[in-house]
């Protein structure tokens, strides 16, 4: 560009240099911001252009290295998730103060070049996203940087050329004049940044997988020939406040997955596909698996990063087929080693082909707890797999199921450090009294729960204080595969208690006593708390 232009677009740098640096910074902001919330809006009213912020926060969790990952995604639970995508507002809001600065003491070009590189990462980011559609998710980026950079030149501008009209009435340099329009145009700027936000947020209508899931309505299972007839357990959240129900419901199950957006699959355009190393590739629709024989199973999910005495683990009745009806018919062949499940936003898990048809439930579940599977947890379909944890095995929004090598390939938390396989571990925890509580002197309840699916729960013992290990009441379970409730009653002194709890699984096997971290395969030790008798 040549200095002519500068001095009539943005004034001459003697003119701006007496400006103090914040109206640069302030306006770079406001055009940041105004990009990102015409980013939502664009999200907002389609199915599949993710937002900016949304787009590079997804490329965020996959490049980040394995231990930070995790340690957001899993063992900080979900509460991650807002924090990455505040963290990704501000950073670009600061960014765009930071082209803001520039250009005001140096012209448009660095307002054209900064935003330029803003749309091309933008659009770099969310056309990587598997469920947008790319060519969509370039343009819309770079529509909105270009948005950002009209609105920051608009803006400085003000301080040279308050209005049109102004500039014929009233002297064009005349510094109050110039930033009374710069405050009034970086206001309006503001408001429509806000207003575009919100309207973005407010067109966002209910997706056509929620509508399809609410239609829904799940066949009725016929129990399987093999499911054991056993009651309810014999104690619940009714008598032992604090203790966790056998069945865990719905809208109290743990979630964990790196999504963070939540895929919306319409069931009407969603098929699985079996793919790799089978005999007969095939696919099927959401309609046909309904029309299989469903079975209900009751089986206890949990995750590998769950810590000793963590929530991350619930029991729930999964509705679905099993893997090994699928499987048959896909045909696979003698070589295939593993197999690989892979959602539909490329999230993928694979675990041995051994465990298909060695006696546990391995199902392609539609349903969970009577009702169709919750969109957090993988609605249309996903896999259960008893005795693996949910990392190499459990895939929601799955839409392809391969058969490989196990050397072949490895799911995505491999490669970020946790171990290819992932068995359960023989775990049990105290729910009731909850650590750290205060106790009434007295008979006092100690109740908990304990899992090693799928070899089952044969003890439970208990210690205080680290004396005699005092054998616990188990609850009826129907199956192995799911976690056991127990619970034993204690004469609580006064004062400060310690109590242990360790669990022994169905082949007589003591829960490890570690310590181990959840990382590489699972955490060890047995799960000790405090509590104040008085
Ligand atoms: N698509 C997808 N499926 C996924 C994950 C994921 O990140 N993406 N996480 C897995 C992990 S680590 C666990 S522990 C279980 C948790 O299932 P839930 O959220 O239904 O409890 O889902 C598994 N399935
Ligand atoms: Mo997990």
């Amino acid at each position: 560009m040549t200095t002519s232009e500068t001095e009539t677009e943005l004034g001459t740098e003697e003119e701006t240099e007496h400006r103090p640096r914040y109206y640069g910074l302030a306006a770079g902001a406001l055009a940041a911001s105004m990009s990102l919330a015409f980013g939502e809006l664009v999200s907002g009213l389609s199915d599949n252009i993710p937002g900016l912020v949304l787009g590079v926060g997804e490329w965020v969790i996959d490049i980040a290295p394995g231990s930070i990952a995790a340690l957001g995604i899993e063992t900080a639970g979900n509460a991650d998730k807002p924090i990455l995508l505040w963290g990704i507002s501000i950073l670009s809001i600061v960014f765009g103060a930071l082209i803001g600065d520039l250009s005001h003491r140096h012209g448009r070009w660095p307002a054209i070049a900064g935003f330029g590189l803003f749309g091309l990462f933008g659009g770099f980011t969310t056309a990587r996203n598997p469920m947008s559609s790319a060519g969509a998710s370039w343009i819309w980026s770079l529509v909105a940087a270009a948005i950002g950079a009209s609105l920051l030149v608009f803006l400085l501008e003000r301080l040279q050329r308050p209005t049109r009209l102004r500039t014929a009435l009233e002297d064009p340099v005349d510094p109050r004049a110039t930033r009374r329009a710069f405050l009034i145009w970086s206001a309006g700027a503001g408001a429509a940044a806000l207003a575009t936000l919100g309207l973005g947020r407010g067109v966002r209508g209910t997706s056509a997988a929620e509508t399809a899931r609410d239609a829904l309505a799940l066949p009725t299972v016929n129990p399987p020939s093999t499911a054991p007839t056993t009651t309810a357990p014999a104690i619940g959240e009714d008598a032992l406040s604090g203790l966790s129900s056998y069945i865990t419901p719905n809208n109290s199950f743990y979630r964990i997955d790196t999504a963070l957006s939540i895929p919306q699959v319409d069931p009407a355009d969603w098929k699985l596909s079996f793919t790799g190393m089978v005999d007969n590739p095939f696919e099927v629709t959401f309609d046909e698996i309904l029309a299989m024989d469903l079975e209900d199973h009751t089986i206890t999910l949990s995750c590998v990063s769950n810590e000793i005495g963590g929530n991350l683990v619930g029991n729930a009745t999964w509705t679905g087929v099993p893997l090994e009806t699928l499987l048959d018919r896909a045909g696979v062949q003698a070589g295939a080693t593993q197999i690989v499940g892979r959602s539909v936003d490329d999230w993928t898990a694979g675990f041995p082909t051994e465990v298909i048809g060695d006696g546990r439930n391995a199902l392609l579940a539609v349903g969970m707890n009577g009702e169709p599977l919750p969109i957090l947890h993988g609605f249309p379909a996903r896999l259960v797999v008893a005795g693996l944890y949910g990392y190499v095995s459990a895939v929601k929004w799955i839409e392809e199921i391969r058969l490989t090598t196990w050397d072949d390939f490895d799911g995505f938390w491999i490669p970020r450090g946790w171990s290819k396989e992932g068995p359960m571990k023989t775990t049990s925890r105290i729910d009731v009294p909850r650590r750290n509580a205060d106790v009434i002197a007295g008979a006092t309840p100690i109740a908990g729960v304990a899992w090693a699916p799928t070899r089952g729960i044969s003890r439970v013992e208990v210690s205080v204080d680290q004396g005699p290990w005092i054998e616990c009441e188990l609850s009826e379970v129907t199956t192995d595969e799911t976690w056991v409730l127990w619970n034993t009653r204690w004469e609580a002194p006064a004062g400060d208690h310690t109590i242990t709890v360790r669990a022994y699984d169905g082949g007589g096997d003591l829960q490890p006593l570690g310590p181990a971290n959840p990382r590489p395969d699972g955490a060890e030790g047995w799960h000790t708390i405090r509590v104040d008798v008085t």
